[in-house]
């Protein structure tokens, strides 16, 4: 357990009065990364700034359990960050949180309670892309998800992150409680837009005049989120406890680079996030796709031509010029190019990125980041892939991108060993990989995923012909040879 007593010196903990904080924002998804970002900005923002923006820190998954909650209630809602670098590390203590509850332990009920509380003026989440229970290549909410048919039958005890916020507000409404804002930190282009959707075409089904309500007084504002966080590991807690001089089941370890954009739109207030580091503007969108392409994007090209090479980490990527290469031609070639960011230099953008991925204290596993595929293809690669088809430009690496996907999911690596699929589509993934011949009809029947390619990509005959060559590539000669190979013909 964390004991705020016996860390070692240098570490940073909180002097500010807790006691004085009050619950103003109610957090979806206690996370990794929710900890090491946002909150750590709540927690600069008291100690620094008087701030009394406390969280209430929420988990819904069914399919867990109370661990880590358990473990935050123990240590009095505490829990450490330590940010890494090459030549030494930061430890501070987060003391931002003011409640913790668990929906298995807790119940939906009381999730529900805590987002009608008067003081609450915005309700937050990182559930990651799949919690949004979105089509992925529409960005519309999908009325087939078990979980919104179960809300749809039983609104008043929800399942699903559209459903428990549109309870919520349907909840404040009824009681004249002033709104809520409503802010995604996933990484999604338009984040605000695809959450808005989702509540919105959820209301619409049980209720009109609350999805009118939503669109007169909810808004959702966009962001853009950064900082990389690796899931922590068995290993990763040993060495911390090491460091800490005690457990922290909580705790978590990141890079010191942070960056949150915030589109300003808040309808009952706001902390003031940019005493912190925040920036806040009028539209996030080009720095969304600036992330999302060139840093997301070739964090999945490592992830999946790095995984089936047998490279653990993305910095082990690094050590390899070929994939270092490849990952910087693909943001400054296939991705820059794309994008409607104005004022930001993209090259200098580029090289820290790379220096990021370099940060060999920090363990990113490739298969952690090659997970949930399905949901993360459409906004890192398959935009900008359409913006070279409609321009007439190369897609060399981009195509091997998507084949190195179709690669991994056959869920065997380049030595024959059988590994598992972490994807909400994994049994469709799997019908169809059983069901089609290897080679160029395996790539006919993975473009078939409508929810991830659309109607248009699986009929364009140049896309094919490009994944198709990166994937027989793929299976003839391996991961390191189509990079380089890509890298030669981008
Ligand atoms: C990663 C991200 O796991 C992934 O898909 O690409 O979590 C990435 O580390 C963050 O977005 C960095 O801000």
């Amino acid at each position: 357990m964390l004991s705020v007593e016996t860390l070692p010196a240098g570490t940073l903990i909180p002097h500010y009065d807790r006691s004085a904080l009050r619950t103003r924002i109610v957090h979806i998804g206690f996370g990794a990364f929710h900890r090491a970002h946002q909150a750590v900005c709540a927690d600069i923002l008291a100690a620094e700034h008087n701030s009394d923006w406390g969280y209430c820190e929420c988990g819904i998954t069914l399919n867990n359990n109370g661990e880590l909650f358990n473990a935050l209630r123990q240590q009095d809602l505490l829990y450490s960050v330590t940010e890494k670098a090459d030549d030494g590390l930061h430890t501070r203590v987060v003391g931002v949180v003011t409640q913790a509850l668990y929906r298995n332990c807790d119940g939906i009920e009381k999730i529900i309670s805590a987002m009608c509380q008067p003081d609450v003026a915005i309700v937050s989440m990182t559930v990651t892309e799949k919690g949004y229970c979105y089509q992925p290549a529409t960005g519309q909410l999908n009325l087939d998800h078990p979980a919104i048919v179960h809300d749809l039958a039983h609104p008043e005890d929800p399942q699903s992150l559209p459903g428990i916020i549109l309870a919520a507000i349907k909840r404040r409404r009824d009681a004249s409680l002033p709104p809520f804002s409503v802010m995604s930190c996933d990484n999604m282009p338009e984040n605000g837009h695809v959450t808005r959707n989702v509540v919105v075409q959820l209301a619409e089904q049980q209720d009109r005049q609350l999805a009118d309500y939503i669109r007169q007084n909810i808004t959702f504002p966009s962001t853009m989120v950064d900082r990389i966080v690796p899931a922590m590991t068995a290993e990763a807690f040993q060495s911390l406890s090491h460091k800490l001089g005690c457990a922290d089941p909580v705790g978590v370890e990141c890079e010191p680079f942070f960056q949150w954009v915030i589109e300003d739109k808040f309808v009952s207030g706001r902390p003031a996030w940019e005493k912190a580091g925040a920036e806040l503007v009028a539209d996030v969108l080009p720095y969304e796709e600036m992330k999302l392409r060139m840093l997301n994007g070739s964090h999945s090209l490592l992830a999946y031509t790095g995984y089936l090479a047998g490279y653990e980490t993305i910095s082990e990527c690094m050590d390899d010029d070929d994939y270092q290469l490849a990952a910087r031609k693909l943001m400054l070639d296939e991705q820059a190019p794309t994008l409607r960011t104005t004022g930001v230099d993209l090259v200098a953008y580029a090289d820290s990125l790379i220096a990021r991925y370099k940060n060999r204290a920090i363990k990113h596993r490739t298969y952690q980041i090659a997970t949930d595929g399905t949901q993360k293809l459409p906004q890192r690669w398959l935009d900008s892939i359409r913006w070279h088809l409609r321009n007439g430009s190369r897609f060399e690496l981009l195509a091997l991108c998507v084949a190195s996907w179709m690669r991994f999911v056959k869920g065997v690596d380049e030595q024959g060993k059988a590994f598992v699929i972490n994807d909400p589509l994994r049994s469709e993934l799997a019908r169809l990989t059983q069901s089609s011949a290897e080679g160029e009809p395996r790539v006919t029947a993975l473009l078939s995923l409508k929810e991830v390619f659309g109607e248009d990509l699986p009929d364009n005959s140049l896309f094919r012909d490009r994944v198709t060559h990166y994937y027989q590539l793929l299976l003839l000669s391996g991961a390191k040879a189509a990079v380089r190979q890509a890298i030669r013909a981008g």
